[in-house]
């Protein structure tokens, strides 16, 4: 593919900001400043930022626990995430979420779920709605390895195809499911191949190329606008941390030197900063530039979060699912 520069340095950007926004996380973890655990997406940023950038701002996405990627790539606003995840009141969900349950629908958001497999089903909703509205919108739905093993996926990707929905699958094989490798809970090699048995093409790409998933989720969002149905994307990626920042599971379960492996020869970031610079798209200092940009960005995040009240406790009755006269 014929990179163009804008779209590089876009590229680049979101990646940086997932990179940035959560390495602010752990600060705010030492400092007790975040009231729990976060799944971060340190080392997936490449396979989350191509893939949401092949989407519009209106296309529908739905996440995971491992939850402040997306929303992120997806293009929401860093302070009103970054203030959700301490619980504040100017956050996405006004402070009632939490980290795992980040939703912005001004970029179509739909959510994230602690429950592994619980938004896989929403996206193909999304799909069955733009389909019955004829808006053209497509749904992107982000998951893991480990859930690629639970039933509703296998649901949901055969509903998905007998009804030619709009969705792309788009599975985040980072290798491991909290504590153990996928080799050891998945019968196939190459998740993709599954898309086979529902009818619809499957393609695994590299995890750690922004390119190699904007492209293949390009052509997956190209069919799905045909209204030809949906695809599922596998990108082969690793997270560097544990499996959430501050649960404290033994990470006795991966070799250390495998962890070193991927962070000093697969780092996306590094790999996406080189090859800007050898390919002449961008020269140093715009680099540095946009990595200044981004932190400042992050800075002024944590800043908005920090000056948000919390909520008022009566937030606590408010958007619930009530059905009048409903036996209890
Ligand atoms: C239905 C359900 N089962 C189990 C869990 C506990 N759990 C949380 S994350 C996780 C592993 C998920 O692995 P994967 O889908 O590969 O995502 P990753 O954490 O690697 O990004 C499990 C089993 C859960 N939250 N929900």
């Amino acid at each position: 593919m014929n990179l163009e520069r804008d779209l590089a340095l876009e590229m680049l950007r979101r990646m940086l900001r997932i990179r940035l926004f959560e390495e602010a996380t752990i600060e705010l973890f030492h400092a007790g400043e975040l009231p729990a655990m976060v799944h971060l997406s340190i080392g997936q940023e490449a396979a989350i930022a191509g893939a949401c950038l092949a989407t519009t701002a209106d296309d529908y996405m739905t996440g995971n626990h491992r939850s402040h990627g997306h929303p992120i790539a997806k293009g929401a606003r860093l302070d009103r995430l970054m203030a959700e995840l301490l619980g504040k009141a100017g956050g996405v969900c006004k402070g009632k979420g939490g980290s795992m349950h980040l939703a912005d629908f001004s970029v179509g958001s739909l959510g994230e779920s602690g429950i592994v497999g619980s938004a896989i089903p929403v996206a193909v909703g999304a799909g069955l709605a733009a389909d019955v509205l004829g808006n053209g919108l497509v749904a992107l739905c982000f998951f893991g390895d480990g859930a690629a093993n639970e039933g509703v996926l296998h649901e949901s990707m055969n509903l998905a195809a007998v009804w030619k929905l709009p969705v792309v699958f788009f599975c985040e094989n980072n290798g491991w499911a909290v504590s153990v490798r996928a080799g050891e809970l998945t019968s196939v090699e190459d998740i993709s191949v599954r898309a086979t048995g529902y009818g619809m093409p499957g393609v695994t790409v590299d995890g750690q190329d922004p390119v190699a998933t904007y492209e293949a989720v390009s052509a997956a969002v190209a069919r799905a606008r045909r209204g030809e149905g949906p695809s599922l994307v596998e990108a082969k990626t690793y997270r560097f941390h544990e499996h959430a920042y501050g649960l404290r599971v033994k990470n006795s379960y991966r070799d250390q030197s495998e962890v070193d492996v991927w962070r000093q020869e697969r780092d996306p970031i590094d790999l996406f900063r080189r090859r800007l610079l050898d390919e002449g798209l961008a020269d140093e200092a715009a680099v540095e530039a946009l990595d200044s940009e981004v932190r400042a960005e992050v800075a002024a995040a944590v800043e908005f979060a920090r000056d948000s009240p919390y909520p008022e406790p009566e937030e606590a009755y408010r958007d619930l699912y009530y059905v009048e006269g409903a036996s209890t």
